[in-house]
């Protein structure tokens, strides 16, 4: 039996504006290619599908057309579906009766809801999923009282862990029920898993994997042993989490952000042995449809640079065997020496001349900047992150201090678009 584990779509969301309907075209029909080609049984979806709680109809039809490819598949059994912080499950499950028709299931936030069994095209039960969407504290059952937020981050936690051994009980019973006891178990949960380490991240660098202590993770340990593996969705980078269980983040099928430069972004396949027991995993890159890019140049040498990612652009379309899209990048200038806005127009129509979309302008005047210089950027171009590293260095930290502050940075950001639904 062989799984395929994906997550963290976000279809519908733009980047720099630029629509990204044609990218989620060529990504699914590539995903299509891969289960065809590997004759994948399930497909596992561990959360945000959607960008947004209304999803444009351009992006709908996406995952709708997708669902129905995937389910002619001669050996294709069903996708599961949990919804993340971005999805909003009553629309997800608004559909859901009629996506039965296309072997598709759609999970809630109850045990009962959350306990699938996926059977084969002879109607035998052949693999249990616990597929658990995004938890909200509402979610959970959580005591009343906290005596401060390390203490509400600890019942969290233990709240957590005892929704997932419900509904390992509940998917034992069912499974059992239907004389399928030996059928492997996994588990989705789109949340923050702090593991020890990462195990494999940007080429064998191990790095840590989250902050720990932050309030909406969860350690490794909450989801038990009783899973053959556990289907993370939310980190938008492919990742190993090491536990008591198999667990991986795919990370994002798509760079969503200037930050996902350099990162991975994979779908994962999970050949799992007759009955239990753990399943070998395998890692897919998925082939980039659009070039992303960062591009750092002198002011003397913007022409060049911009011919040259064209070029890679055109490249990188060359497998998809297809036009193009509108390449996007970031750009540094060093050595600008006219006033910010009109650099800025200035830079912006030269690389529309090259058919170059550009999204944060920076730049750099090398050690003679100087806070009136800064001044002078245009506020759009700066992301928040930069003001803070700026507010960082003024204040002279020690890199230990520093390292603690951004991860509050980060986690108060987290939890802020969160709140807004736009986040992970
Ligand atoms: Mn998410």
């Amino acid at each position: 039996m062989r799984i395929l584990h994906t997550s963290d779509w976000h279809l519908g969301r733009p980047l720099a504006d630029a629509d990204r309907t044609e990218d989620y075209r060529r990504f699914l029909d590539w995903l299509l290619g891969l289960m065809a080609a590997e004759s994948v049984n399930v497909l596992v979806l561990a959360g945000d599908v959607f960008d947004t709680a209304m999803p444009p109809v351009s992006a709908q039809r996406l995952y709708f057309d997708f669902l129905r490819r995937a389910s002619e598949l001669p050996e294709f059994w069903g996708t599961i579906v949990a919804a993340g912080n971005h999805d909003s499950l009553p629309m997800l499950q608004a559909t859901g009766g009629v996506l039965g028709f296309v072997r598709a299931t759609v999970s809630g936030a109850t045990a009962e809801e959350e306990a699938v069994l996926v059977r084969d095209r002879e109607g035998r039960v052949r693999l249990g999923v616990a597929a658990v969407p995004y938890l909200r504290e509402g979610d959970v059952r959580m005591s009343g009282f906290y005596d401060d937020e390390a203490d509400r981050a600890r019942r969290w936690g233990e709240g957590v862990a005892r929704h997932y051994r419900e509904a390992a009980e509940l998917l034992d019973a069912r499974l059992r029920a239907a004389d399928a006891a030996d059928a492997p178990r996994i588990a989705t949960a789109h949340l923050f898993v702090t593991g020890s380490r990462t195990s494999r991240v940007d080429d064998g660098r191990s790095i840590p994997a989250v902050f720990a202590g932050a309030l909406r993770n969860v350690s490794a340990e909450v989801f038990g042993s009783c899973w053959d593996y556990v289907a993370l969705g939310h980190i938008h980078h492919a990742q190993s989490v090491s536990g008591p269980v198999l667990m991986r983040y795919p990370g994002s099928p798509l760079m969503l952000s200037f930050d996902d430069l350099d990162r991975r972004h994979e779908v994962i396949l999970a050949d799992f042995p007759n009955g239990r027991g753990v399943p070998q995993l395998r890692s897919v890159d998925v082939p980039q449809p659009r070039w992303i890019g960062r591009i750092r140049a002198s002011a003397d040498g913007l022409e060049a640079a911009f011919a040259e990612a064209r070029r890679a652009a055109e490249r990188s379309a060359e497998r998809f065997g297809a036009e193009a899209l509108e390449p996007i990048a970031s750009l540094e200038c060093e050595r600008a020496s006219e006033a910010g806005e009109a650099f800025l127009i200035r830079v912006r129509a030269m690389a529309a001349r090259y058919g170059l979309r550009l999204g944060p302008v920076r730049r750099i005047r090398g050690q003679r900047e100087d806070a009136d210089d800064a001044l002078e950027d245009d506020l759009r171009s700066i992301t928040p992150e930069e003001v803070f590293e700026q507010v960082l260095e003024e204040a002279g930290l020690s890199s230990e201090k520093g390292e603690i502050m951004r991860a509050l940075f980060k986690e108060a950001r987290q939890e802020a678009e969160m709140e807004a639904s736009s986040g992970n």
